[in-house]
């Protein structure tokens, strides 16, 4: 076991065995200058700036033999896994399904739905699509982790209040142990960053742990 004794809110003990990384929604439409993200007004820098922590963080599970599990928002072309809610929702002048700057936005198969280059998957790595924000709702994530015995999750990627948060709570209701890279990470909104934060660790890790990169490095490679 690895033990991490600086997460918080206490400290956080992994089997890497039954381990996963999964990086969320590191799209170019959410993280590059000229994607879906920045024309809806947001300072796409702020998401750029966890990238190499991010690396870092793929890297280390890659050396040590963890699975990495990538996943992207993402719709089916005949918009058929889109429901009305949501495609409603946000800016009307731009909907997911129209034609954004990198494509039709968060469609998949269009460049604003890949990966970014820095962090892309490798041949054998597991890449979900899910059509909500939760990587468990409409997705094989369960009976893949499942299958592997996976117990404990470590997570990385954007938004942090949205994706990330969603899929941590929808995992930590299936029984998975998870902890949360700070600095891999990010939101739009600073201010959300940091209540989720909050949040997750809140009543004795009631979502689950935070922990650095550095501290997790440090635990695991001694
Ligand atoms: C959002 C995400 N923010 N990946 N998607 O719509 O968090």
């Amino acid at each position: 076991m690895i033990k991490v004794d600086a997460a918080r809110p206490f400290p956080f003990a992994f089997d890497p065995a039954k381990t996963a990384l999964i990086v969320i929604d590191m799209q170019r439409d959410f993280v590059e200058p000229g994607g879906f993200g920045e024309t809806l007004g947001n300072d796409v820098k702020r998401l750029q700036a966890i990238v190499p922590t991010t690396a870092a963080l793929i890297d280390l599970c890659r050396n040590k033999g963890t699975e990495v599990i990538h996943t992207r928002e993402c719709h089916r072309p005949d918009l058929s896994d889109l429901p009305r809610a949501k495609r409603d929702r946000g800016n009307p002048e731009l909907r997911i399904g129209d034609t954004g700057p990198m494509g039709r936005i968060l469609v998949a198969g269009e460049v604003g739905a890949e990966i970014i280059p820095a962090l892309a998957p490798t041949d054998t790595e597991r890449v979900i699509d899910k059509p909500g924000k939760g990587a468990f709702y409409a997705t094989p994530l369960a009976d893949h982790l499942s299958q592997r015995q996976i117990t404990t999750l470590v997570l990385a990627g954007v938004t942090t209040e949205v994706c990330v948060q969603t899929t941590m709570r929808e995992a930590n209701d299936r029984g998975f142990d998870c902890l949360l890279i700070e600095d891999a990470t990010e939101s739009y909104f600073p201010a959300f960053k940091t209540a989720t934060l909050d949040m997750i660790r809140a009543q004795g890790a009631i979502v689950g742990w935070t922990a650095r990169f550095a501290d997790l490095k440090a635990a695991w490679c001694g």
